[in-house]
């Protein structure tokens, strides 16, 4: 591959590359010591050369594996045509690809963002604006629910409603208007949606940071439908759980793989925003979206939100190659059948393993929760070891390490992860 001549003395190893980045980058991150190089399907590369499974996926941007030929080709083809008109004019692609989404999710309209704590925010706003338009709530009086330990993004406006001191410590004054209430409780949500200034509920139908909470089976369910019933919108942070990561399209479609078109009113909850970023793009480009039915998006009018790159012509080409490739590959029912091979690999693992407490998630979004307090250091030991037998994953906090593979992951090479993952345990165990 062409080196980019503009860098000079480019980093030759691990050593050299980390050294660069503590030197001249912000220390917003402590990352685990491997410097990464190359990535094709469910394999990275590090700048010395040597293999690892990534079992991280970028955060689940990379659920369709690493640099898929299909998502590269439809950014280089439309790279070399128009990369950006900003939305000042129309453009060829951003139409086609907004009919293209909205048919594949089942919704009206979206509106194209970059981030997903983008998407959050202009999830945010529409809720408000609409609390004020249609549900007639006072100005500047919406209220919005969201939950303990969320994880909805690092904007000041969101980090003013985390309930973690390291993402909100420090960043002050915090936006108003927001209340925290229990994660899976239904009367706490019962109880506050009575509030007839609440706009909307704002949750994750799986919370990643958090560790991988996996709700009671009827919580999205119940809280959509407590929603409905209090003209409350119903807002879905799919941002880490949707396209397909947790064995269905979405996460708030319970266990279906549909595009959220089918009939089965019993499972099917359709949230009323739904949040997507992250493998939108398949982690080939900033892409995120928020979807919504014209009675409710139709309160956004010209000059009221925007973005320079929002619905660029890369990102739409981008969107429809990586959504085509969730759906031509069938990632959800991959996820789903090897997410129980996962869980049941690691139940097997823990049965001759003391450091195993427990196993948690769904489809292919799981945690391993270590038999040690959060404050200890062996989540992150584990990780560091794993990485050196050739597997890399990372804690989300203390004493949990998060557990999600490209879905592109066979049978044989979960098993040699399985293999991997049971090798570094036991070792580190004597
Ligand atoms: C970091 C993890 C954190 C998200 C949900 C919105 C966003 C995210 C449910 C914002 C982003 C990323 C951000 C990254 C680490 C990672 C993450 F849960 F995925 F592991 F932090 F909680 N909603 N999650 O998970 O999307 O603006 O990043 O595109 O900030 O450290 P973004």
């Amino acid at each position: 591959m062409e080196m980019n001549e503009n860098i000079v003395n480019r980093p030759s190893n691990s050593e050299e590359a980390m050294a660069l980045e503590n030197r001249h980058g912000a220390h917003n991150y402590h990352p685990l010591p491997v410097v990464l190089d190359r990535g094709e399907g469910v394999v990275v590369w590090d700048i010395d050369g040597k293999e690892y499974y990534d079992f991280l996926s970028a955060y689940s941007a990379v659920n369709q594996g690493h640099c898929h030929p299909a998502i590269v080709k439809a950014m280089v083809d439309q790279a070399n045509k128009l990369t950006l008109t900003s939305r000042a004019f129309y453009s060829s692609n951003l139409g086609n690809y907004e009919k293209f989404i909205t048919e594949y999710f089942g919704y009206d309209k979206v509106l194209p963002m970059n981030t997903g704590a983008e998407a959050v925010e202009t999830a945010i706003k529409i809720a408000r604006k609409w609390a004020y338009d249609v549900k007639g709530v006072p100005a500047n009086q919406a209220r919005i629910l969201t939950c303990g330990e969320n994880f909805h993004g690092r904007t000041t406006t969101i980090v003013s409603f985390s309930t973690d001191e390291d993402a909100t410590g420090g960043f002050g004054p915090y936006t108003p208007g927001f209340d925290v209430i229990e994660y899976n409780n239904l009367d706490v949500l019962r109880e506050a949606v009575k509030d007839p200034n609440v706009a909307g509920f704002l949750v994750e139908p799986i919370q990643g940071e958090a560790g991988v909470n996996v709700p009671s089976e009827n919580y999205i369910r119940e809280a959509h439908a407590i929603c409905k019933e209090a003209n409350v919108l119903f807002m879905a942070d799919e941002v880490q759980t949707g396209i397909a990561r947790t064995g269905a399209l979405l996460a708030t479609c319970g266990n279906c793989t549909c595009s959220g078109s089918c009939e089965r009113q019993d499972t099917f909850v359709k949230a009323d925003l739904l949040i997507l970023g992250k493998a939108l793009s398949g982690g080939a480009y900033p892409v995120s979206a928020v979807l919504a039915d014209e009675d409710i998006m139709s309160v956004i009018h010209p000059g009221q939100h925007g973005s320079t790159f929002g619905g660029n012509p890369v990102a739409a080409e981008v969107a429809i190659a990586a959504l085509s490739v969730v759906r031509d590959e069938d990632l959800a029912l991959n996820a789903r059948t090897l997410g129980h091979q996962f869980r049941a690999g690691i139940e097997s693992i823990a049965q001759e393993c003391s450091l195993i407490k427990l196993v948690r998630g769904r489809g292919l979004l799981n945690a391993v929760i270590i038999n040690d307090t959060p404050e200890s250091t062996t989540a992150w030991d584990l990780c560091v070891a794993m990485k050196d037998n050739g597997l890399l994953a990372k804690p989300t906090h203390g004493n949990i390490i998060r557990f999600a593979p490209p879905l592109v992951i066979t049978e044989e090479q979960l098993d040699e992860c399985l293999a991997i993952i049971r090798k570094t345990f036991l070792e580190f165990e004597k």
